[in-house]
C-alpha cells in the first residue's frame, strides 16, 4: 500500500499537464483504477483484514484525489505565470510612426462643387485631356483662324514627322467633353465636367494646369432665367450662406451667345470674404446660353433645342472658400499649410483599419 502511495504521488508530481493527470487519476481513482481494484477484494478478506485495509485504501483514494487537485492548481498557476511573463505590453514604447496624408482641397472642392450640382438632376462626365482640335476648338465655334485660339495658350502635342495631320491639343477647358456627351446621349441633356486644364500661362494667378468644372443643360425650354437660378442654388451651396445676389455682365465666348460673366455681392472685412453682403463684385464663372453652331457641332437641332452653359475655375473657388492666398499652395507637398486651413487628415492607419471608413 505505501509502495502504491508513493508511486502515484511520485507521478503526480512529475505530470506535465493536465492530460498526464487524468492519465494517472484514471489508472489509480477511476472505476476500473488500481484502487477500485483492491477494494473490490476486500470482499475476500476475514473481517479482521477488511478493518485495516478499508480506510487504508480510502485514505490512499482521498490522498491521490486530494494531490491531484493541487497539482491541478499549481498547473494552471504556473501556465498563467507563463502568459503573464510572455503577454506583456510595454505600453510605454513610443507609437508606431502612422504615414499622414490630407484630402487635397482641389480634390475637396471638386466633390463639392459635384454634390451640389448631382443635387440639382445633374450628371458627370469625364473625358480625355489629349484632344483632337475638333473637340477642343472646330466644335466650340473656335475656328482655326480665331483668336481665341491663339489667346488660349495651347499646348500642342508633337506628330511624327512627315505627318501632317493637325496636332492633338492638352486640352484647354473641359468643354470637349459636353460635347462629347451631347454626341453620345444627345437631348435632353444635364451634365458637369471636372478635370484637368492646361494652358501655357505661369504667373501670380496662373499655373499651365488648373481645374474647371463645366455645366452643360440641353432642353426643349432652357432659359437664362434657369441658369440663373442654378447658379444662384450653387453659391447659396458652395459658400453655405442663405442669400446671394448675383450679377450678370455682358461678356463674349465663342461658345456661348449672349455671355455673361457672373459676380456675386460680397464684402471683404478685415481680409475675410463674405458672400451675400456687402458693397463689392467678386467674378466667379463664366456663363451663357449655348452658341446654336455648338448645339449642332454636338449633333443637336438648334431649332428645336436651346441650353446654357457655365465654366468656373476649381483653383480660384478653393482659394476664395478657404482663405488660401497663393496658387503655390496647390503644389505644396508640406501638410502643415493644409491643416492650417482646416483640411483634415485622411483616416490614419489604425488598429480598427477596415471599421472606420
Ligand atoms: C459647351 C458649350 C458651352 C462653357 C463656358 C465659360 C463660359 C467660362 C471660364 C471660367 C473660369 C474658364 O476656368 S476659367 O478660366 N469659363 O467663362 N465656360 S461658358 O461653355 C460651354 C461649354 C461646353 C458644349
Amino acid at each position: 500500500m505505501q509502495e502504491l502511495r508513493d508511486t502515484y504521488l511520485t507521478q503526480i508530481a512529475a505530470a506535465a499537464d493536465e492530460a498526464a493527470l487524468e492519465a494517472i487519476r484514471l489508472a489509480a481513482v477511476g472505476k476500473k483504477g488500481e484502487i477500485a481494484l483492491k477494494m473490490r477484494e476486500l470482499g475476500k478478506m476475514t473481517v479482521e483484514e477488511r478493518q485495516v485495509a478499508g480506510p487504508a485504501l480510502n485514505a490512499l483514494k482521498n490522498e491521490v484525489n486530494s494531490a491531484i487537485a493541487a497539482k491541478k492548481a499549481a498547473l494552471a498557476d504556473a501556465a498563467l505565470d507563463e502568459r503573464l511573463r510572455s503577454e506583456w505590453l510595454d505600453v510605454t514604447l513610443p507609437a508606431r510612426h502612422a504615414r499622414q496624408g490630407s484630402i487635397h482641397p482641389i480634390s475637396q472642392v471638386t466633390e463639392e462643387v459635384t454634390a451640389i450640382f448631382a443635387d440639382m438632376g445633374f450628371s458627370v462626365a469625364e473625358g480625355p485631356q489629349v484632344e483632337t482640335d475638333w473637340y477642343n476648338f472646330d466644335a466650340l465655334n473656335i475656328p482655326g483662324h480665331h483668336p481665341a485660339r491663339a489667346e488660349m495658350d495651347t499646348f500642342y502635342m508633337a506628330r511624327a514627322e512627315g505627318d501632317d495631320r493637325p496636332p492633338h491639343v492638352l486640352r484647354t477647358h473641359t468643354s470637349p467633353v459636353q460635347i462629347r456627351s451631347m454626341e453620345k446621349q444627345g437631348a435632353p441633356i444635364r451634365v458637369i465636367c471636372p478635370g484637368r486644364v492646361y494652358r501655357a500661362d505661369y504667373d501670380q494667378t496662373h499655373t499651365p494646369m488648373f481645374h474647371q468644372v463645366e455645366g452643360l443643360a440641353i432642353d426643349t425650354d432652357i432659359s437664362m432665367a434657369n441658369l440663373k437660378w442654378c447658379l444662384e442654388e450653387f453659391v447659396k451651396a458652395f459658400f453655405e450662406v442663405d442669400d446671394v445676389e448675383l450679377r450678370f455682365r455682358a461678356s463674349h465666348f465663342p461658345f456661348t451667345e449672349p455671355s455673361a460673366e457672373v459676380d456675386i455681392r460680397c464684402s471683404w472685412e478685415g481680409g475675410q470674404l463674405k458672400v451675400g453682403e456687402g458693397d463689392d463684385w467678386l467674378e466667379i464663372l463664366g456663363s451663357g446660353m449655348v452658341h446654336p453652331k455648338v448645339l449642332q457641332a454636338g449633333g443637336i437641332d438648334p431649332s428645336v433645342y436651346q441650353g446654357f452653359a457655365f465654366g468656373v475655375g476649381i483653383d480660384r473657388i478653393a482659394m476664395l472658400k478657404y482663405g488660401i492666398p497663393d496658387l503655390r499652395a496647390f503644389f505644396d507637398s508640406d501638410l502643415r499649410w493644409l491643416r492650417n486651413y482646416g483640411f483634415a487628415s485622411l483616416d490614419a492607419p489604425s488598429l480598427h483599419a477596415g471599421l472606420s471608413r
